[in-house]
């Protein structure tokens, strides 16, 4: 499928306003792509697929979680927000035929993130949380801290996350804390 498939096929898949989010994070991760030198098509394509399940029935999602040897089980025991993620990684591959592990795995980890993420897997994450359309407190000084310092401007968005998490009494996905571990230096 071409560009222009793939969104249309993203289309059917959620709502009107999730589709005005994902146009927004194709744009930021292209533009995020060319300030700090990531390959533009793969972020493009990782963009316009990231949120393919996020509207998918909370069975079918534990199914495929469940059948598939890769995709981590321990994930059924956190916040079912994360699932889409892993979910769509597979789905991209098994019926949108996405071969690229690149692109693949910036979909896997744009929500979770990972320990030592690739500058693709940064820029969608980081565009994710971002895009235009995202408003939560915070998140223009993250915008402006996104053109100077990527690295830090995830740890940020990851942070608040967790604090977000905390808040509501929830688990943190480990992956989470190493994402932004990885991110933060060591004091000396
Ligand atoms: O799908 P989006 O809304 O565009 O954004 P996302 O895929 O980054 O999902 C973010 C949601 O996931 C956010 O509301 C917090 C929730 N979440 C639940 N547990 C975790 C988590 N996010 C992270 N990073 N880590 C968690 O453990
Ligand atoms: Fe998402
Ligand atoms: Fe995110
Ligand atoms: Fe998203």
């Amino acid at each position: 499928m071409n560009r222009e498939q793939l969104l249309a096929a993203v289309k059917e898949q959620v709502t009107k306003h999730r589709y005005e989010h994902i146009l927004g994070v194709v744009e930021t991760a292209k533009k995020l792509s060319k300030r700090y030198g990531a390959d533009k098509k793969k972020a493009e394509l990782a963009a316009i697929l990231h949120d393919y399940c996020k509207f998918w029935p909370e069975e079918k999602m534990k199914r495929i979680i469940e059948e598939t040897p890769h995709i981590p089980s321990d994930l059924l025991e956190y916040d079912k927000e994360l699932w889409h993620a892993h979910v769509g990684a597979e789905v991209a591959r098994r019926e949108l035929g996405i071969e690229d592990e690149d692109v693949l795995d910036a979909i896997r980890y744009h929500t979770s993130g990972r320990e030592n993420m690739t500058l693709l897997e940064r820029v969608v994450c980081l565009a994710d949380y971002i895009e235009p359309t995202r408003q939560f407190p915070g998140v223009d000084e993250l915008r402006k801290l996104a053109k100077e310092d990527l690295d830090r401007a995830l740890a940020q968005a990851l942070g608040g996350t967790i604090t977000f998490l905390v808040k509501r009494e929830k688990r943190i996905y480990p992956l989470t804390v190493l994402a932004r571990n990885s991110l933060v230096k060591p004091k000396k």
